[in-house]
C-alpha cells in the first residue's frame, strides 16, 4: 500500500503531466519503440514511421483517453484495482491486448515524466511513482486471470 509520502509525491509528478500533450507523447513512444504494439491500432491508419506516428490524430486522441484514464486511475488511488477492472476486462475480452504492454506503457511515460520533472524527479519519486505504475499494471492485468 501507499504511504501519505508516497501520494503526494504522486500527486506532485501528476500536477506536472499535461494529459494530452504527454498522453500523445507517451503512446508515440510506444508505438516506436515498441513497433509490434502498431498491430492493435490497425484502424488508426499510417502509422509507417515517426512523423506518421506523432502526427496521426487517432494516436493523439487516444494517448489523452489513455492518459486521462490514468488521471481517473489516479483520483482512485487506494481502490485502483476495482476502479480499473472493467477496463482490464475490455482489454482482455475484447482488445485482446497483451498485459505486457501495459509495461511498457508504464515504462515509456516514466520516461516522459521524468523528463518534464528533471531534477525534481530524485531517487524517492521514482521510487513512489514506480509503486504507482505496478499498481496501475497490475490493476489493468487483473481482469486477465
Ligand atoms: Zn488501452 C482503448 C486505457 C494501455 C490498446 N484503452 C482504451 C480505452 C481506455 C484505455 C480508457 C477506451 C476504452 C473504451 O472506449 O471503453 N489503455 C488504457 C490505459 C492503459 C492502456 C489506462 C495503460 C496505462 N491500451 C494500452 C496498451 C495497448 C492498448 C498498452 C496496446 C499496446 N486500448 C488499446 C486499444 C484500444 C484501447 C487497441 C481501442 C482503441 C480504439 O479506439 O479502437
Amino acid at each position: 500500500h501507499l504511504s501519505a509520502d508516497e501520494k503526494s509525491a504522486i500527486n506532485a509528478v501528476w500536477q506536472k503531466v499535461d494529459i494530452e500533450k504527454d498522453g500523445h507523447e507517451a503512446l508515440t513512444r510506444l508505438l516506436v519503440v515498441y513497433p509490434w504494439t502498431q498491430r492493435y491500432f490497425s484502424s488508426f491508419g499510417n502509422l509507417s514511421n515517426v512523423t506518421a506516428i506523432s502526427g496521426n490524430a487517432k494516436v493523439h486522441g487516444h494517448g489523452k483517453k489513455v492518459l486521462s484514464a490514468v488521471d481517473e486511475a489516479i483520483h482512485h488511488i487506494d481502490d485502483i484495482k476495482h476502479f480499473l477492472s472493467a477496463l482490464s476486462k475490455k482489454h482482455a475480452q475484447e482488445l485482446h491486448v497483451d498485459p505486457e504492454n501495459f509495461k511498457r506503457l508504464a515504462d515509456v511515460l516514466a520516461i516522459v515524466v521524468a523528463g518534464k520533472l528533471g531534477t525534481a524527479f530524485t531517487p524517492q519519486v521514482q521510487a513512489a511513482w514506480e509503486k504507482f505504475s505496478a499498481g496501475l499494471v497490475a490493476a489493468l492485468s487483473h481482469g486477465y486471470f
